[in-house]
């Protein structure tokens, strides 16, 4: 979409980066061990790519503290807060829910995995990692150091403590008024900062997904092609049913406009495989360019990319049927209403990083019983598989966003029908 007498919008530009990216990379893959050594591309690729998601990464904490007190503060009211906050978090664990259930009926009724031939596939060196019980889950939101959890990226934890020092900073009425001018400040001043960074998108879109190509053998994917198939339909399913379905019956907002806008987040979260590092940016497509309301948008969107991740649960959905197919192993109704609940848990429990997906499959696989190490069989083609359910993840947040800001009269249609609203040229 470009925009006005502008010339070529970032978004263009970011989307043909990312097309240029996977053609450059399955070149390079296909020639690999012939003239040039793609080693060395990777590796360049490989640096710029991981500068661009560490100067993405080193905006979410600052940008998420600054916008959330903000928001806290603009919304005034403590009701109104914990309406928004039970309204997202129910509308979360729901969209996951469903999204895995959907999941899982497809996956039983395609059958991937029947008849599978372990053709010598080297199992060994997968580690499990313990399944969280529900109560540590939500103890570990508290945080014990407040400064350990902004310095480690504990996004549950920074959340908690910045909601409850918004509240604080209420409570002291007047004497607060320097303080959130100066927080309203510091949100301007990051927002600008991820603009900078977004300056550099397209370079790193670039990188990070010719680096990803050039390593990923077109190969990979055969022997598991029926897996690959499968959980790339139920993705789109979400992605392009699911979902428009929700805003268009919740929030009564057109779902192709939505989409449209939402696209260079998605591109973001398609490249970083990060919806933690792609926050910069699913705030600033839905603050700037859905309309939603910063107040709203500061809780929601962090909040989502940690709690809410529905492509991952698509993916453990179609994984567990696909292993139990494999190991020809039935679950039966209570296994997958197991695999269900484990999935929905570990995902409020993990945060939105690459491949943290399939850490968390290690705990749903052996709450059922099932071999964790059948995860080596899916592990080649897992990283373009974390880049599409990431990309999924991130619209997921954004929909139950625009629809817990609609339910609260919080979203401005003006900008939401302005084709150019926030594109970002600059
Ligand atoms: N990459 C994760 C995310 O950022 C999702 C996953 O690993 O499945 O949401």
């Amino acid at each position: 979409d470009t925009h006005g007498g502008h010339g070529m919008s970032l978004t263009m530009k970011i989307m043909i980066a990312m097309g240029a990216g996977i053609v450059v990379g399955v070149i390079f893959n296909q020639i690999n061990n012939n003239f040039i050594n793609t080693q060395i591309v990777a590796g360049l690729f490989g640096m710029i790519g991981k500068m661009f998601v560490n100067a993405l990464k080193m905006l979410v904490v600052p940008l998420v503290f600054f916008s959330l007190l903000g928001g806290v503060t603009g919304i005034g009211d403590v009701r109104v807060l914990g309406r928004v906050g039970t309204k997202s978090f129910f509308l979360y664990l729901a969209t996951t829910a469903l999204a895995i259930t959907i999941a899982i009926a497809l996956a039983s009724l395609i059958g991937p995995g029947k008849g599978f031939d372990m053709q010598g596939i080297d199992t060994s060196g997968v580690t499990g990692r313990e399944a969280p019980t529900v109560w540590s889950v939500f103890a570990n939101i508290v945080p014990t150091n407040p400064i350990a959890a902004f310095a480690n990226g504990e996004m549950l934890q920074v959340i908690f403590y910045t909601v409850v020092l918004g509240v604080a900073v209420l409570m002291l009425g007047a004497k607060s008024e320097g303080f959130i001018a100066a927080c309203s400040y510091m949100n301007d001043l990051m927002m600008k900062v991820v603009a900078i960074v977004m300056h550099f998108a397209p370079y790193g879109v670039f990188c990070l997904i010719a680096k990803t190509f050039a390593e990923q053998g077109i190969g990979l994917f055969l022997p598991v092609m029926a897996y690959v198939i499968t959980l790339v339909a139920a993705l789109f399913i979400h992605l392009f049913i699911t979902l428009p379905t929700m805003l268009k019956v919740l929030a009564g907002l057109n779902p192709l406009t939505f989409m449209r806008k939402m696209r260079p987040a998605q591109i973001f979260a398609f490249s970083t495989a990060s919806s933690n590092a792609t926050i910069p940016v699913t705030y600033r497509s839905v603050t700037e360019r859905v309309g939603v309301d910063k107040s709203i948008a500061s809780f929601c969107i962090p909040f989502g990319a940690t709690i809410n991740m529905d492509g991952t649960a698509i993916m453990q959905g179609v994984a567990t049927v696909f292993l139990a197919n494999v190991y020809a192993i039935d679950l039966g109704l209570g296994g997958y209403l197991t695999v269900i609940g484990m999935a929905v848990l570990a995902s409020i429990g993990t945060a939105g990083v690459p491949g943290v997906g399939l850490v968390m499959l290690t705990m749903v696989l052996s709450q059922v019983g099932l071999p964790i190490e059948g995860i080596a069989i899916i592990l080649g083609v897992d990283r373009l598989m974390d880049m599409i359910r990431t990309a999924v993840n991130i619209t997921g947040d954004a929909v139950v966003t625009s629809i817990v800001a609609k339910g609260e009269g919080k979203i401005d249609l003006d900008v939401f029908n302005d084709p150019d609203a926030g594109i970002v040229d600059d």
